[in-house]
């Protein structure tokens, strides 16, 4: 059921929850049975559960302080999750326990599926320049990153950029626009348009950093390191990517039907991170039904019914609409010790002149289905949630103005979720997400990949991949398609100084 509901499959879920209530109603005593029993063997492995994770806790403090005691960063920077050689032969055989314990065989194969290879004892460390190992993986596994939430600087907007109707790139705000509040229920037409009125943007063409590498090249001086030593036009940053991959990476733990790839290349002792479209997701793209295709569009218009072009104006839903046009905020933060630079599309301000400084005063505008059981709420809070959750809190965008539309595609209802009311709203479920998950698997995420990127050289890529209920593991690759930093960019870089601006 949460499966069909994920997908917005209301008519499997009314299904599904019929012939639960049938199942239910035609035999309360064996239903009540199996799930007593199903609980009772859940928190058996709940138990043991918590076990092997004190365990692994320890064992992994010990090697950090090893590593620290060393002075190796690299290692010492390595979290909990890394499956390495030699270290992980008592957790083995802690999670065959585990396995042996369990009689129904549904918790063997969850188990099973993330249990870590044995590997050589002693695996050494790659040094810069090395080939990793590549049977290092990462595991994705949700308990494992059930720790004290990590640190996440306050995300500072460092500048921003817009994308003209040709997709042309501008350093500047011109496509900024302005949250128009509607009513409660404005009975927008998600629908209109879309025949006649839509540009749609060429998704073939694959943009990767390049609009984010445009943006620090333009304004390179506000971010090299300070000081006046050799190294001071290189950025004083550690990773540069989109919001939208490390959404990916800070939903991966709960995601159970998209894998991922993400090309990493270090250059200049920052390591770039661009997304590689799957074939699943290629093949998804090209199957898209003419329902799913005209839905896409629903997001866009409903965008265009609550934003004017500027401070004074009002929306103007009788005009084309062109998804070439983005507004995008650039943002730096710090998540543990990694010092990032993200970009992400923002939807607009909010028009107050008294309201706080970006990013706190911009909006993310959704649509949704509109809810009417309460397993329809379960599941928007369930799977929803958390997407919309790591998307603005990334970038430290404040609140979620959401627009309920019914299957004809018209908003029935709006509702604004703050962002930090989220996980809030979400306590009742059980077995939820958890913020704190999320970001420790970005953490650590961030940390495997400085172990594993090495080699300093933009034609080299490390490609990191990821299915679900799988680790995440990677190969390296030289002169190759993958490769993503352009020319224009690693000659400029290399080149010259930064060009001072004010
Ligand atoms: O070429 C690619 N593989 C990608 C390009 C993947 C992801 C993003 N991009 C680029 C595009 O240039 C886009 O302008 O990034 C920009 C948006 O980046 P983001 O903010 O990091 O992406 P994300 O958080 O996934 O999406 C934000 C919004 C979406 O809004 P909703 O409410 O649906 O989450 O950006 C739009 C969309 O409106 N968007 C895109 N626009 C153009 N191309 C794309 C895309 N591929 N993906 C999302
Ligand atoms: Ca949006």
């Amino acid at each position: 059921m949460d499966v069909a509901a994920s997908r917005d499959r209301m008519d499997c879920v009314r299904f599904l929850d019929a012939a639960s209530s049938q199942q239910t109603n035609q035999n309360p005593k064996k239903v009540a049975n199996l799930k007593k029993e199903a609980i009772k063997e859940a928190e058996k492995g709940i138990q043991l559960c918590e076990k092997v994770k004190k365990k692994h806790q320890s064992k992994m403090d010990k090697m950090q302080h090893r590593a620290d005691n060393t002075g190796s960063v690299s290692e010492a920077s390595m979290a909990s999750a890394f499956s390495k050689g030699g270290t992980m032969s008592g957790i083995n055989e802690q999670f065959s326990k585990l396995i042996a314990a369990d009689k129904s065989g549904s918790l063997t194969a969850r188990v099973k599926g993330t249990l870590q290879k044995n590997r050589p004892q002693n695996q050494s460390v790659p040094s810069r320049g090395q080939n990793p190992d590549s049977s290092l993986s990462l595991s994705t596994r949700r308990e494992l990153y059930e720790r004290d939430f990590p640190v996440y600087k306050q995300p500072v907007e460092v500048g921003c950029f817009s994308l003209d109707s040709e997709r042309r790139f501008f350093n500047d705000g011109r496509q900024m626009r302005y949250y128009v509040e509607p009513d409660r229920s404005p009975n927008f037409d998600l629908r209109d348009g879309y025949k006649d009125r839509f540009i749609k943007r060429d998704d073939s063409v694959k943009e990767k950093l390049d609009h984010m590498l445009r943006w620090i090249l333009a304004n390179r001086s506000k971010l090299s390191a300070r000081g006046t030593t050799a190294s001071s036009c290189d950025l004083d940053i550690d990773f540069v990517t989109w919001r939208g991959h490390l959404t990916k990476l800070l939903t991966a733990p709960y995601e159970t039907r998209e894998g991922w790839q993400l090309a990493v290349t270090r250059f200049r002792g920052t390591l770039y991170i661009s997304e590689v479209e799957t074939e699943a997701a290629r093949r998804d793209q090209e199957n898209r039904t003419e329902r799913h295709e005209e839905m896409m569009y629903w997001g866009y218009k409903f965008e265009q019914y609550t934003c004017a072009d500027t401070v004074h104006g009002q929306p103007d839903p009788g005009g084309v609409l062109n998804t070439n046009e983005a507004f995008c905020t650039v943002v730096q933060t710090r998540l543990a010790d990694h010092r990032l630079l993200f970009s992400g599309e923002v939807d607009c301000r909010d028009k107050d002149p008294n309201a706080p400084a970006a990013p706190a005063c911009y909006i993310e505008l959704k649509t949704s289905a509109e809810i009417c059981t309460p397993k329809q709420r379960s599941n928007f809070h369930r799977f929803k949630l958390l997407k919309w959750w790591a998307q603005s809190f990334l970038p430290g965008v404040p609140r979620v103005v959401a627009g309920f539309r019914d299957e004809e595609g018209v908003v029935v209802a709006m509702e604004t979720f703050p962002i930090s009311k989220i996980s809030h709203l979400i306590k009742n479920e059980h077995n939820c997400w958890k913020p704190t998950v999320c970001m420790n698997f970005c953490s650590d995420f961030l940390s495997f990949v400085k172990h594993i990127a090495t080699e300093d050289n933009p034609s080299v890529v490390y490609l990191l991949s990821w299915e679900p209920r799988r680790d995440v593991t990677f190969s390296v690759h030289r002169d190759s398609p993958y490769c993503f930093l352009p020319h224009w960019f690693v000659e400029e870089m290399t080149s010259s100084q930064p060009s001072h601006q004010s």
